[in-house]
């Protein structure tokens, strides 16, 4: 079935999914939850503190008891995109329940979805349900119907949060080598305390180093950013998402200076426009920013194409989103590390049956990920409220 507006998604060079479009799903249940998973430990980064995950999830059930779930990674609060919780699970009940007709054809379905204007992370998460029940129906999750081969092993990488005191840092660095990973991402931001920059020069032929400012660079914080050319690696997101003028005068004053991109591509147009424009060194890639799979498999299949270097980012997801994440990052053979540390650094219990584990060299396994289920009992704790909506033919 050729998706109206989205023929790419059927001329994909890396993958067909016209067999998987024309499945049908007979409905039972949709439950929207309204979970929230205690951390460990607080997280700080530009953006917010954070104590707890909260997080919208999907549950949906067909008539042969088949269960898929899908996760929304938009935060709590309105602050690192304008979506959150609440107003994800208002946008689901008033606009994409009453939709919903006994058997939904998936093709027909996803493309009545991009009906909806914004909102990437919600839909994002129902999106994921659908395709995780498919996965549970047939045994073929749709990134199996991908063409070339991967990895077996998903590299994976840390970031961490800001730290109070070089000694702080030091010992978050020590545990996080010991640990395995593959890459450190340091979340950083203008006028942050200046006795942590000497640390990350002291490590500079360590490991691999990144850096991510969450946007919070500005014009005038342009000298500041010299400091951080010398790591030689990709710096995420420097500038406000719409700041193309900052960027442009950054690149001017440091040529050395190179730019992951994180909430600037929302789109695969954004990246085509960044591309052709020249400014485009990495991107971090999330699905749920930029409205789910479909539209991240669009974005991998051009980055593939023009040798944009591309990874998987997180928004330190549950197990659910985590290990639909692990499974795209297997796509991409050649990335350093992705964000996709395992949930038991940030929560104390997990919603998975087996909770996903990263080897002492710093990978997470494929087959894991795809082996992935949701602890029923568990995921009830931590449900806040719920709103269920019974299919009746
Ligand atoms: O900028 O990549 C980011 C988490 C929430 C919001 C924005 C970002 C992040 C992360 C988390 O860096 C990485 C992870 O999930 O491990
Ligand atoms: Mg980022």
């Amino acid at each position: 079935m050729l998706l109206k507006g989205t023929a790419s998604i059927a001329t994909m060079s890396s993958i067909n999914l016209n067999v998987y479009l024309e499945k049908v799903i007979s409905l039972q249940t949709i439950e929207i939850l309204h979970i929230e998973v205690p951390q460990k430990e607080v997280f700080q980064s530009a953006i917010a503190m954070r104590k707890a995950r909260e997080a919208m999830v999907v549950r949906i059930m067909d008539t042969d008891g088949h269960v898929g779930y899908g996760e929304s990674s938009a935060r709590p609060d309105p602050y690192y995109s304008s979506e959150f919780v609440d107003a994800s699970m208002t946008l689901i009940e008033k606009f994409i329940l009453p939709h919903l007709e006994p058997q939904i054809q998936v093709g027909e379905f996803l493309q009545w979805l991009k009906k909806i204007r914004g909102w990437p992370f919600t839909v994002a998460g129902f999106e994921n349900a659908i395709h995780d029940l498919l996965a549970k129906r047939h045994g073929k999750y749709i990134l199996d119907y991908w063409k070339a081969p991967r990895l077996e092993k998903v590299p994976v990488g840390i970031s961490i949060g800001l730290q109070k005191s070089p000694d702080a840092l030091e010992s978050v660095i020590m545990q996080s080598l010991k640990e395995g990973y593959r890459r450190l991402k340091f979340k950083v931001f203008p006028g942050m305390n200046e006795n942590l920059l000497p640390v990350f020069e002291k490590h500079k032929n360590d490991f691999y180093i990144s850096f991510d400012a969450n946007g919070s660079f500005h014009k005038e914080h342009i000298d500041q950013l010299a400091f951080y050319t010398q790591f030689d690696t990709a710096f995420e997101q420097p500038f406000p998402a719409d700041r193309f003028d900052v960027l442009l005068e950054a690149k001017k004053a440091l040529p050395d200076l190179k730019i992951c991109f994180d909430e600037e591509v929302k789109s695969l147009g954004d990246l085509i426009k960044l591309h052709q424009l020249g400014v485009v060194d990495e991107l971090n890639l999330k699905p749920g920013r930029v409205g789910g799979l479909l539209n991240a498999l669009e974005i991998l299949d051009y980055c593939q194409a023009h040798n944009i270097p591309c990874w998987i980012g997180g928004m330190f997801e549950t197990g659910i989103g985590r290990s639909q994440n692990i499974q795209l990052a297997s796509l991409i053979p050649d990335a350093v590390a992705h964000d996709l540390s395992p949930s038991s650094r940030y929560f104390i219990k997990d919603v998975l049956k087996n909770p996903i584990k990263m080897d002492e060299n710093g990978f997470t396994s494929l087959q894991l990920a795809q082996q992935a289920e949701v602890d029923k009992a568990t995921i009830e704790e931590f449900v806040r409220y719920k709103i269920v909506k019974n299919i009746v033919l």
